[in-house]
């Protein structure tokens, strides 16, 4: 079976994909500088030229883009070659503030779709698989990427989106899916359908590639168990292309950044310093060879480590970790700095459903933790009469983890609303809404 999508380019010497980056970098710098205003005038201030970006080496001397820069520049600002050029756009939900709309040329879409197609095969996909995309369409580029990369590996693609979980499983079970492309928590959703249904045995997964939302190494044993497959990460954000800017290989340790097209730098979030590898930080990635929108030092918002090891894959792209939270939705509780996915870690742990949600409120001038998780119905009928031992329980194990005491509150099964594409975990009443 082939074990890779693209062997030249997922397994080039280091030394020879650094060649290719110096000289797409390059180009990419005049290329923005030349047409892109708003590029122009950064780097004119910053008092960086095209011609001082000479190789990847340079790369720090350029400036950042912010999700901010790109929402004053709403729509149009970014664009890099004429519009009769972009063939498609999509944007970022735009829940937190202005949208964000990102524009594909068809030579972005192959590419998109190629490094989709490398996490595809990477899971062990071919054309003899069915691959069953569930995240959503539309805006979005969870489904269309997936599909794309569905398409070039030849395999059978089952364009389902989001919702409508019976029809979901119906077709999975009809059809015989094999490859199941979703958020986390909405596979856990389908999980839990298909365990009440007594369907277990009638599903075929082998693979799922699961990402656009934090997930701990917890959920992934959860979710390996309950569909009987093996869960892949994979990570990407609609400013740099969509998912399969990195994407994990069997070995389940860490998602090697598609390098030939994007270059990842980890940087103290507070000071913009770039850290060595190893160091974690936040995540700014550069895009190399896209055309209708490529960002240079993209600042993500997004937690990791960065790691040049071996991998036994056979993969020399370098690895991103697991996402270990965002800048932004790191949560401050009475000075303890904790991420949600550190929570979701000590409840599955402690033999708790993925069924969770963390409020946050600050009453009297005191920041109050709250978190709701569902029993499973079996701890249910076990437990009624112990609820508050168990909730004391899991506060003290919160506390010996996360440095803080929760307040522990068990749910009923089913009463924790569902997600179909990414949850929404966390409602900070302090920020005056969700
Ligand atoms: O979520 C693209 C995507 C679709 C990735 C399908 C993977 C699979 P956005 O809606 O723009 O794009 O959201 C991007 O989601 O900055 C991360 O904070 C988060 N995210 C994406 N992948 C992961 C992951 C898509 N594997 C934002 N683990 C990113 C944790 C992830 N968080």
């Amino acid at each position: 079976m082939k074990r890779y999508y693209q062997s030249e380019m997922e397994c080039a010497k280091v030394e020879a994909m650094r060649a290719l980056q110096d000289e797409r970098l390059v180009k990419t710098v005049k290329r923005v500088y030349d047409k892109v205003a708003c590029y122009k005038n950064l780097m004119d201030s910053k008092g960086v030229s095209p011609d001082g970006i000479k190789s990847t080496a340079d790369l720090h001397k350029l400036p950042f883009i912010s999700k901010d820069a790109l929402r004053d520049e709403y729509p149009y600002g970014f664009l890099a070659v004429p519009l009769s050029d972009v063939v498609r756009i999509h944007s970022t939900s735009g829940t937190t503030g202005r949208r964000v709309v990102a524009f594909y040329t068809q030579a972005d879409i192959d590419l998109w779709e190629e490094c989709c197609a490398r996490a595809l095969v990477a899971a062990g996909g071919s054309s003899d698989d069915v691959v069953h995309v569930s995240y959503g369409y539309g805006l979005f580029t969870g489904g269309s990427g997936m599909n794309g990369g569905s398409h070039k590996v030849g395999a059978l693609t089952l364009p389902m989106s989001s919702g409508n979980t019976e029809r979901q499983i119906q077709f999975m079970t009809d059809l015989g899916s094999t490859i199941l492309c979703c958020t986390p928590s909405y596979a856990a959703y389908l999980a839990e359908t298909i365990h009440n249904r007594g369907m277990r045995d009638r599903i075929k997964l082998k693979a799922g590639i699961f990402g656009a939302e934090a997930w701990s190494e917890e959920m992934r044993a959860e979710l390996e168990k309950d569909l009987g497959l093996k869960a892949y990460d994979i990570y990407g954000l609609t400013e740099i292309t969509g998912p399969g800017v990195s994407f994990e290989c069997e070995e389940q340790a860490g998602m090697h950044v598609n390098e030939d097209h994007f270059i990842p730098e980890i940087i103290d979030p507070a000071t913009g310093e770039v850290l060595p590898h190893g160091e974690k930080g936040e995540l700014v990635i550069t895009s190399i060879s896209k055309t209708a929108f490529p960002l240079i030092r993209y600042r993500t918002r997004d937690i990791c480590v960065l790691s040049r090891d071996e991998c036994p894959c056979g993969r020399t792209l370098i690895k991103m970790s697991r996402l270990m939270g965002r800048t932004d939705d790191m949560l401050t509780i009475r000075g303890v700095n904790v991420f949600p996915s550190q929570i979701e870690a000590v409840l599955l742990k402690s033999g708790m459903t993925p069924n969770y949600q963390i409020i946050v409120d600050r009453v009297r001038h005191t920041d109050t933790l709250e978190v709701q998780v569902e029993m499973t119905p079996e701890m249910f009928s076990d437990t009624v009469k112990n609820i508050s031992g168990m909730e004391k329980k899991l506060t003290a194990e919160m506390k010996s983890m996360l440095d803080i005491s929760p307040k522990v509150t068990l749910m009923t099964p089913r009463s924790i609303t569902r997600s179909e594409g990414k949850a929404v975990r966390v409602i900070d009443k302090r920020k005056g809404g969700a």
